[in-house]
C-alpha cells in the first residue's frame, strides 16, 4: 500500500566511538561520491543519549535523503561496505557502541522483509534521534501507518537530544 505521497529514500547515520562527527561527515561524503547514489539532503548533526545500555558514550546522529538507481538490497550492501571501511566491527553484543551505523530507513513506499533487510526500518518509532533529523529534512513525511511524522515525534522524549551547529 502507498502511504507516502512524496516518497524518498532516507538513511539514518549514527556513531559513538572514535570521532563521531568526523565519521558521519566522511560517511556522507562516501555516500555522495558513490557513482550510483546522489546525496539530496542532510540534516544537522544531533547529540543523543544512548538508547539501550547507558554505559556507552552519547551518539551523534543524522539523517540524509538520497536518490539512487540501486535496488534496496544493493543500497544496503553499499552502506555496509561504507560501515566496514570506517572500522565498524560487527560485535555479538546487541545495542553496543559503534563507530558507524548506517540504516536504510525508508525506500519510497516499499515494504521489504527479508532475512537481510527490513524496510521501513523497525527502529524508527519512538527514536527521537531518527525522527527529529528526518523531520528536519522532510517535515511533510507520512509514516508507514499513514500518520504524519509530527505525530510520531509527539510520542518521543526529546530531553536528551541536542542539535549541533554543523
Ligand atoms: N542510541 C542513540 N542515541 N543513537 C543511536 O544511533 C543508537 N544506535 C543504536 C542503539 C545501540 C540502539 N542506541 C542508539 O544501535
Amino acid at each position: 500500500m502507498k502511504y507516502n505521497p512524496s516518497p524518498g529514500i532516507f538513511i539514518g547515520l549514527g556513531a559513538n566511538l572514535g570521532d563521531p562527527v568526523q565519521q558521519l561527515t566522511d560517511a556522507l561524503a562516501d555516500i555522495d561520491s558513490h557513482a550510483d547514489i546522489k546525496l539530496l539532503e542532510r540534516s544537522h548533526f544531533y547529540s543523543s543519549a544512548p538508547m539501550g545500555p547507558k554505559d556507552q558514550p552519547n551518539y551523534i546522529n543524522a539523517v540524509c535523503k538520497v536518490s539512487t538507481n540501486l535496488l534496496p538490497i544493493d543500497l544496503l550492501h553499499v552502506l555496509q561496505a561504507i560501515e566496514l571501511s570506517h572500522g565498524r566491527v560487527r560485535k555479538a553484543e546487541r545495542w553496543g557502541a559503534r563507530t558507524l551505523d548506517l540504516d536504510l530507513l525508508l525506500y519510497g513506499n516499499e515494504y521489504i522483509k527479508t532475512e537481510e533487510l527490513t524496510v521501513p526500518h523497525y527502529g524508527m518509532s519512538g527514536r527521537e534521534f531518527v525522527l527529529v533529523p528526518l523531520f528536519e529534512i522532510q517535515p511533510d513525511l507520512i509514516m508507514p501507518n499513514n500518520q504524519p511524522i509530527a505525530h510520531w515525534i509527539r510520542e518521543c522524549d526529546l530531553t536528551a537530544l541536542t542539535r549541533l551547529m554543523n
